[in-house]
């Protein structure tokens, strides 16, 4: 049968079960990738897990998110994270270095490997060709000790690309479009794969804004062909020894197909407050603008910050708006400063952010309230800014550098009428600047096994959870809609500096939906875990969206928190909260949603029978009195799991036989 790129991965890296979409496999990792705000809880559990050193080809830390250093917290969380990469023969790529995604593209991936990443957007290195696919920090850290990752067997769609990006018209433009069709709900399960005529002219970064955003589709991950063009970017990067040509066969058969002509493609916008409210630029043209930020793992490249130095050489950033760039690695500012362009920026009004997530992940840069802001980045969920009610959309660095030049937001191809700014011609080099002096190698064995450890007080090893009753006796303490997202579960901004420490970050859970002068759901969940009850959540569609932190099922199950009841829950949060023991439903008739109220007492009874081997589960409503189904959809793998208290206590079962 002729094969997708999938398949072919796939088939190469498949340790259990079949090829059958739907059903669960388990797939080895090449590679694995962690970042500071996950790779904490990831490193501790590796630790608690006894392997020793990873056996993975190549693992690397990175230090990109937690860089405000308010407090000792974030330094602590670095200092630890070095040490144990160094021993557990873990590469470490310091703080400054670059954003993990950005990095990995540029200085280790591989295309046809398999790359599991602590990080929702690791996909990202599907630009190159590679199977990336982001997940909770545990399963990275079962996949660093040599363990398979188990996922359920994708379906593929297919986009086949034709045609060829007109001038202003960006990579960013293709990946919402793509969402302006799919959306953010509804993909569980799929992996999209971009083939035809059109992906030649691509770069590689430019394929990697695609996969990477292809996060917000909420599939498992997306893939490009490896090509000509691949071996152009790891020559540059002087890393030609990995490239393989890796193309699917001509007459692949996809799942789903999707046509998308570049060349009639414009500029878009996702509206506030989600990636998938896609609007033509042209129609917001004349909003009043105030905030224009290019950054993130999503448009952070050499290209795009050359491109926006080339639009702003000579002109200067509207009076009215704050702009600022955060060039995706030291690799890339690094160019930017001694190319000059870095001087075009600064001349410009440009500020300049250090090569990190920052304001993407609400570390800075919060928007005044009631004000617009632009920004390259892949996520506008409600208050991720730090500002509650934010008015951010989501562009290209084309969109963004015009908005930021007239003061409003600005189709980009009106520039050269309304200004005469013309479309800059960008030249790269066909060697960039290498220098990995940022990246501690693992140290030799001998010597990793003498290394110290450090451990600052504010790492806290995060307690296991307590295995399931056989009958839940909870309460509603949240009733939520459609699309709550990890960022509304456990925010980031101000509180991730808490995230090596469980019992604080615990405080935050809910925060948004927590009301002046009541306790906040933390307290409230806290006092009913010490009668016994577990606080039960139930919510609409696409339960979980967003990020990989596992931090999202980690709090809530450390405040007693044992059951979801969700009309549908997303591929990494469900597994996250697999992983935790907290017990994933899904109502089996949505209406049933409509009649259960928040503060309900509810019971679960035979549970731990049901979590064994049933398909559905029934929910006594108490308060309401009433009963009703609940769907149990997990594979036999899930079931052990959840029977013996979450997969570190599996794991550790495992290991003992
Ligand atoms: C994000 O973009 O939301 C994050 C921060 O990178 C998360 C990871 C985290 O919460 O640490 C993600 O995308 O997985
Ligand atoms: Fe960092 Fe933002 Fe990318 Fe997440 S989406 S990895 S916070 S830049």
């Amino acid at each position: 049968m002729a094969k997708t790129l999938t398949n072919k991965i796939l088939e190469k890296h498949l340790v259990d079960g079949e090829l059958i979409p739907g059903k669960p496999i388990g797939i080895r990792m090449d590679q694995t990738l962690t970042q500071d705000a996950t790779g904490t809880t990831a490193f501790l559990l590796f630790e608690s897990m006894e392997v020793g050193r990873i056996k993975t080809e190549l693992s690397v830390s990175y230090v990109d998110h937690n860089m405000s250093q308010f407090g000792p917290e974030n330094h602590n969380d670095h200092l630890y994270l070095q040490s144990i990469a160094r021993k557990a023969g873990v590469y470490h790529s310091r703080p400054g270095n670059g954003i993990c995604h950005q990095v990995h593209l540029e200085r280790f991936s591989r295309p046809g490997a398999t790359l599991l990443g602590s990080d929702s957007h690791t996909p990202t290195c599907g630009g190159i060709g590679m199977l990336a696919i982001g997940a909770g920090g545990l399963d990275v850290a079962v996949a660093m000790g040599g363990g398979a990752f188990y996922l359920a067997c994708p379906k593929v769609i297919g986009v086949r690309l034709t045609g060829k990006l007109r001038e202003w018209v960006a990579a960013k433009d293709i990946i919402l479009k793509l969402l302006s069709i799919l959306t953010t709900k509804g993909n569980v399960g799929c992996i999209v794969e971009y083939f035809g005529s059109g992906v030649r002219d691509l770069t590689v970064p430019q394929r990697a804004t695609v996969t990477n955003m292809g996060a917000e589709l909420g599939v498992t991950t997306s893939i490009f062909p490896s090509d000509k063009t691949t071996q152009k970017f790891l020559q540059a990067q002087g890393r030609e020894k990995v490239f393989v040509p890796f193309e699917p066969d001509p007459d692949a058969q996809y799942d789903r197909v999707i046509e998308i002509d570049l060349s009639r493609l414009e500029p878009l916008a996702a509206c506030p407050s989600s990636p998938d409210s896609i609007r033509p630029v042209e129609e917001l043209q004349g909003l009043q603008v105030h905030q224009v930020i290019v950054g993130s793992c999503t448009n952070s490249s050499l290209h795009d910050m050359m491109m926006v130095a080339g639009v702003l050489k000579g002109s200067k950033i509207h009076p009215r708006v704050e702009f600022a760039i955060a060039p995706g690695s030291r690799q890339v500012l690094e160019m930017l400063a001694r190319n000059g362009a870095l001087a075009d920026l600064i001349a410009a009004g440009a500020r300049i952010l250090e090569s990190s997530c920052g304001p993407c992940i609400g570390q800075g840069c919060s928007p005044a309230d009631g004000v617009v802001s632009l920004r390259t980045f892949n996520r506008n969920f409600p208050g991720r800014t730090g500002t509650k009610h934010d008015r951010c959309y989501l562009v290209s660095p084309e969109t963004a550098v015009a908005s930021a030049i007239m003061g409003e937001f600005t189709d980009p191809r009106i520039l050269k009428d309304v200004v005469g700014i013309r479309y800059p011609s960008i030249k790269l080099p066909a060697r960039l600047d290498i220098d990995d002096s940022m990246i501690d190698p693992p140290l030799p064995l001998e010597e990793a096994i003498e290394a110290q450890v450090h451990r600052g007080p504010t790492i806290v090893v995060p307690e296991s959870p307590t295995v399931l009753p056989d009958t839940l006796q909870g309460k509603v303490l949240l009733k939520c809609g459609d699309k709550i997202t990890t960022d509304h579960i456990m925010p980031a901004g101000v509180f991730l500096k808490y995230r090596s420490n469980v019992p604080e970050y615990s405080k935050a859970v809910f925060h948004c939906f927590n009301e002046e002068n009541r306790p906040t759901f933390a307290e409230r969940a806290m006092e009913l875990k010490q009668q016994g009850i577990s606080a039960v959540v139930v919510a609409g569609q696409s339960y979980g969206q967003g990020s990989s932190r596992e931090h999202a099922a980690l709090c809530p199950v450390y405040l007693g928190m044992r059951a979801l009841i969700a009309k549908s829950i997303e591929r990494i949060h469900k597994a996250n909260l697999i992983n935790f023991a907290i017990v994933p439903l899904e109502f089996a008739h949505e209406a049933d949603y409509n009649k259960v109220n928040p503060e309900d007492d509810l019971a679960i009874p035979n549970l731990l029978k049901a979590i064994e081997n049933a398909e559905e589960v029934v929910v006594t409503d108490k308060t309401a009195g009433f009963t009703f189904s609940c769907r149990l959809t997990l594979s036999p793998r899930d079931r052990r799991i959840l029977l013996s208290g979450g997969l570190l206590k599996y794991t550790r079962k495992q290991a003992r036989g």
